[in-house]
């Protein structure tokens, strides 16, 4: 049988993957969930009919998401992952030798979803120095003080009731919740489509970490290809790695951890758009800026 699952990329697009079978379908109080088994992608689990990841794709985003950041910061004890219950970047983060990593997912089905079907991807959800919450991202980080070095927001698009994820105020409790020396990092979409979400969160967050920027990997299941993680921090320049990781990686390495911050020249306006480099802070050919005057 000729099987497909379609998702509406964008106004105008669309992509199919080829499916053999639903391994699962729940429907939780925020959402559909779902696992199915696919031609080209492995097991690939859905949300609401958009894709989150493929066992085939999914290294590309989580290592992106996590080492960017991780690396940034020269000893990083102490994580915080707000959303991906499916445990993609809690792995990745546990390849850093980290004493504690909290993961705050809001929907319950989505981490038990992917330990019984997405097991390479969500083994690491049961490591002791694991904790997971299942509750509401932005209460959490609200009531956090100082407690984290490195804060990761693995979210969904910004629609529907992701949205408070991608707001100014959420921005501020991020910098509340990291200690004097922290990072965050939040995955901001498609730079092609998403070029007001990713301008308005940078505008914010510019307004609130002494150092900000935007860096782009590719996710070839997502719209566009070209994704866009936005960072901001107290004191590292996000750009430079201070650490190298010895762990194989399959996409991250310190040279494309430089590259990624190298912005395609349409992004870079959008960078702009937002003031990055309205005031000499930032460099012109790169997405990360300096010190705030
Ligand atoms: N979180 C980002 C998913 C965005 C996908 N968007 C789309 N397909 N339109 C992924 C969670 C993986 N841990």
């Amino acid at each position: 049988m000729d099987v497909w699952f379609t998702e509406n990329q964008a106004s105008g697009l669309r992509i199919s993957v080829q499916v053999t079978g639903v391994l699962e379908r729940r429907k939780s109080s925020y959402q559909e969930i779902v696992v199915t088994e696919t031609t080209g992608f492995g097991r690939m689990l859905t949300l609401d009919d958009v894709v989150q990841t493929t066992e085939r794709d999914e290294f590309t985003y989580h290592e992106m998401i996590c080492h960017v950041p991780m690396c940034a910061h020269p000893s990083p004890k102490c994580v915080l992952v707000v959303g991906g219950g499916d445990g993609g970047v809690v792995r990745e983060v546990l390849r850093h030798g980290v004493e504690r990593v909290d993961l705050v997912e809001i929907d319950e089905a989505v981490v038990e979803l992917s330990k019984k079907y997405l097991p390479t991807i969500s083994s690491a959800l049961t490591d002791p120095r694991v904790h997971v919450r299942i509750e509401d991202g932005i209460k959490a980080v609200r009531e956090a003080r100082s407690e984290y070095d490195v804060i990761i927001v693995d979210s969904t698009d910004p629609v529907g009731p992701a949205v408070g994820l991608f707001a100014e105020e959420f921005f501020r409790s991020i910098h509340g919740a990291l200690r004097d020396d922290g990072i965050f990092v939040a995955q901001t979409g498609s730079p092609f489509y998403f070029a007001e979400v990713i301008g308005g969160v940078l505008a914010g967050v510019r307004k609130i970490f002494p150092r900000s920027g935007l860096y782009v990997g590719c996710v070839p299941m997502y719209p566009g290809g070209l994704w866009s993680y936005t960072v901001g921090s107290k004191v590292h320049d996000p750009s430079v790695p201070k650490r190298r990781l010895d762990a194989g990686t399959r996409y991250y390495s310190p040279e494309v951890h430089t590259a990624a911050f190298a912005l395609p020249a349409f992004v870079k306006r959008v960078v702009e758009g937002a003031g990055l480099s309205s005031d000499g802070a930032g460099p012109a050919t790169g997405g990360a800026t300096g010190e705030k005057p």
